[in-house]
């Protein structure tokens, strides 16, 4: 009943709250570049075809068989200092956590292995099914498609409203990511999107394994570190990239000197001391944790987060929201500095977006 509203309603709130961290100078320096670096949406529509050519993804050719624990890499348990003091507020007080050992995929699921998922299953996700219009009285005829929720870099950026670069777009799901004209081919080993939390669930449960906690998440992406980032404490350590996020003035000017515009293969940057890739940027990552602004201080053993009636965000009061981790190529300095593995954001669960993925967690220290 919420799926839309919840979304559109998050968008909106989220575009005050993002004005209330970046001052009106950052917003007019945002419109400058508009005029002056403003792209047509084309460029956006075209970011489909632009990595075809990259190798990294086939990295993983040998690892992409979803049998076994092929693709995992065993990590360790231990106790860790998860969260932030120094971010947005919802990512302290730093407490001391520990998790069991689990396994955990080196890489974001890629439209290759939800293929196959899909071919084995039929499974059809989220943003593929009809739309009743009957749960949506007060929605424009044109958002009652089956569909998705799409980045479209604006030509000019006329306020802070984040409808401006973020679209309901019918047709849009994982075959189509960038709309109903866009396809994956070529794009085999990019990170799926436009999965929903379901969608999520699904594949992992048809590869019986699970999604993580927000705790194995965290745990894994910093992989025995206590930095900022998992490389340390700056974003591009001697100008050299370690995660695809986004460089310049977002929404409206994107220098791509990461190499990639939109999502990259997996695996194009380096790994973490884990051995885990693009645990940071890429694509937002869905974990099992239902969203709370605080979590409880007592709970410190494996924790999962908040039971869903706890669920809380002041964002979207009413909507039972999932935790994603990692940031994606979308998360800028100047908005969304949440390429930091102590960062999350609230998901609505009910739909993806094309910056939205996932990896699964084996929970089956035998196997080791
Ligand atoms: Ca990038
Ligand atoms: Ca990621």
């Amino acid at each position: 009943m919420f799926r839309l509203s919840a979304v559109w309603r998050s968008l909106i709130l989220d575009s005050r709250r993002q004005e209330a961290f970046y001052p009106i100078g950052a917003i007019l320096i945002a419109c400058l570049y508009a005029i002056y670096f403003g792209q047509p949406s084309s460029v956006v529509a075209a970011q489909a075809e632009e990595t075809e050519g990259s190798q990294c993804g086939e990295l993983f050719q040998d690892s992409d068989k979803i049998d076994a624990n092929k693709g995992l890499v065993w990590v360790e348990g231990d106790s860790f200092a998860m969260g932030s003091d120094d971010h947005y507020r919802d990512e302290g007080p730093v407490r001391n956590v520990s998790v069991d050992g689990f396994w955990i995929d080196a890489h974001e699921v890629t439209n290759a292995q939800f293929t196959r998922f899909i071919e084995e299953t039929g499974y059809i996700t989220v943003a593929e099914r009809p739309v009743d219009p009957e749960d949506w009285p007060d929605a424009p005829p044109e958002l009652l498609k089956p569909g998705s929720a799409v980045f479209r870099m604006p030509e000019r950026l006329l306020s802070t409203d984040i409808l401006q670069w973020w679209l309901y777009m019918p047709g849009a799901n994982w075959q189509h990511p960038a709309g109903p004209d866009s396809s994956i081919e070529g794009r085999e080993n990019h990170p799926v999107v436009h999965v929903a939390y379901e969608d999520a669930l699904a594949y992992a449960e048809w590869a019986g394994r699970d999604l993580p906690t927000e705790a194995q998440w965290e745990y894994a992406a910093r992989a025995g570190t206590d930095t900022e980032y998992p490389w340390g404490g700056e974003l591009a350590p001697g100008g050299q990239h370690k995660a695809n996020t986004w460089q310049g003035m977002f929404p409206v000017q994107n220098s791509e000197t990461d190499g990639y515009l939109s999502s990259a293969p997996v695996g194009c940057f380096p790994p973490n001391d884990f051995g885990l890739y693009d645990m940071i940027g890429n694509v937002w990552e869905w974990t099992t944790d239902y969203y709370a602004r605080t979590r409880d201080p007592n709970v410190t053993d494996n924790p999962t987060g908040p039971p869903e009636d706890q669920s809380f965000d002041s964002n979207n009061p009413g909507v039972f929201m999932r935790v994603i981790k990692g940031g994606s190529f979308l998360c800028a300095p100047n908005y969304c500095m949440r390429y930091r593995p102590a960062a999350r954001h609230a998901q609505d669960t009910g739909i993806g977006s094309d910056h939205i993925g996932f990896r699964t967690v084996l929970n089956e220290p035998a196997l080791k």
